[in-house]
């Protein structure tokens, strides 16, 4: 996974050095604030830590290659409430699980503007990106864009692809 963008420290993460990073402050278990998820996560902030923001980045956007799928969303509101999950019982995330990185945000419910959303979790996490204005968004932006996404992810998932 890849960090870049209006950052001091640009750099590329593996598992290991994401439980690395989560060190003195780790979140061993994600089910703690979602009962329906699993895995060992690393929060926002101590991978922020690790790249420097610059004083200007106002937004993250979040990147998914595989399916070409990205998240823009304001820094401020999201950077103490997310995490990315990295391990499930000590192996990486299948795709399936969204692996192998996962974006989540723990507490919606919370810290809920329409920008942070469950529609911002995202799967596939291959790059984070800091910028300092909004970027890519492919977020689905009504009730038909959301059925029809969540209808190709399930027969993605029936196909096993
Ligand atoms: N890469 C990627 N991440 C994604 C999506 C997607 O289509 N691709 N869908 C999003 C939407 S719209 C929702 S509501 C949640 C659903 O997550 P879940 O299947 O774990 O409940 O994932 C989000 N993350
Ligand atoms: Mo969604």
């Amino acid at each position: 996974m890849r960090i870049d963008g209006a950052v001091e420290a640009p750099g590329t993460f593996g598992k290991a050095d994401l439980a690395a990073i989560a060190g003195e402050d780790p979140v061993p278990d994600v089910s703690v604030y979602q009962p329906a998820r699993r895995g060992a996560a690393v929060r926002l902030e101590g991978l922020l830590r690790a790249v420097r923001p610059l004083d200007e980045a106002n937004y993250l956007t979040l990147h998914a290659g595989r399916d070409d799928f990205h998240v823009s969303i304001p820094l401020g509101p999201v950077r103490g409430e997310a995490v990315v999950v990295y391990e499930i019982e000590g192996r990486a995330l299948t795709a399936s699980e969204g692996g192998p990185f996962r974006f989540l945000i723990l507490n919606p419910a919370a810290c809920h503007t329409a920008e942070l959303d469950d529609c911002a979790n995202v799967k596939y996490l291959d790059r984070i990106e800091l910028r300092v204005r909004p970027g890519r968004d492919t977020r689905p932006r009504d009730e038909a864009e959301h059925a029809a996404l969540h209808a190709r992810e399930q027969g993605e998932r029936l196909s096993g692809s």
